[in-house]
C-alpha cells in the first residue's frame, strides 16, 4: 500500500480566521480538521482544493497558493497521508461556510492561528493523553506543530502572495 495525498485547505476570511470542523464518519473522527479532500488522479493543488471547499461548504476561493506538507503516519487506522496545505482566500464579503456534506463533519466554525495553537498546546500539554477530553487536533495539523516548527499559515500565505 502507498502513502494517498490529502489537500487541508486554510480558508481565510477578511478577519484572518480559517473554516475549521470536527470530522465525522473516516479518518481522524472526532478531531478538528480543515476542509479538504483526496487529490484526485489529474488534478492540480489548486484544482484540488478548489474543489473540495466548494462541494463541503459552499465557499467560493481565490489567490490559492501551496503553503507546506506534512508527512502523516495514522497508526492505528493503518494510513499514510501525505497533506499538501493550501491557503486561499474566501470570495465575498462575509460568507457563511455551509454543511454540505453532514455526514463528514460536525459542523463548521472559524478558527484563528491562535485557536489553533491553544488546541495543540491543551492537548500535548495532557498528561494522560488518552484520556484527554479537550479538544483534539486531526494528525495533519499537529504535524505541522511537529514537522514545520515556526509556521504561520497567514504570514506564509502573504509572503507567497509577495506581500
Ligand atoms: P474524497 O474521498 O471525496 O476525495 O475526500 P473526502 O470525502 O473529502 O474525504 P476526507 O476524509 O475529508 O479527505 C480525504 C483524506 O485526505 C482524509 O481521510 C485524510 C486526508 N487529509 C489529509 N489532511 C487533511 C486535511 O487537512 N483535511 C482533510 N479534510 N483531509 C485531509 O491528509
Ligand atoms: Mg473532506
Amino acid at each position: 500500500m502507498e502513502p494517498r495525498v490529502g489537500v487541508g485547505v486554510f480558508v481565510i476570511n477578511r478577519d484572518g480566521k480559517f473554516v475549521l470542523g470536527v470530522r465525522k464518519g473516516s479518518t481522524g473522527s472526532g478531531t478538528w480538521a480543515l476542509p479538504g479532500g483526496h487529490l484526485e488522479f489529474g488534478e492540480t493543488f489548486e484544482e484540488c482544493a478548489a474543489r473540495e471547499i466548494l462541494e463541503e461548504t459552499g465557499l467560493a476561493l481565490k489567490d490559492l497558493q501551496f503553503l507546506t506538507a506534512t508527512n502523516n503516519v495514522m497508526k492505528a487506522e493503518n494510513k499514510h497521508y501525505i497533506t499538501v496545505f493550501m491557503g486561499a482566500t474566501v470570495v465575498g464579503d462575509n460568507p457563511k461556510p455551509q454543511l454540505l456534506e453532514p455526514e463528514k463533519c460536525e459542523g463548521w466554525e472559524w478558527a484563528s492561528w491562535d485557536d489553533i495553537c491553544s488546541m495543540h498546546e491543551a492537548e500535548a500539554r495532557a498528561a494522560d493523553s488518552q484520556n484527554y477530553e479537550g479538544k483534539r487536533l486531526f494528525l495533519p495539523l499537529t504535524s505541522i506543530f511537529q514537522q514545520r516548527p515556526g509556521f504561520n499559515p497567514i504570514q506564509q500565505y502573504l509572503t507567497r502572495q509577495g506581500n
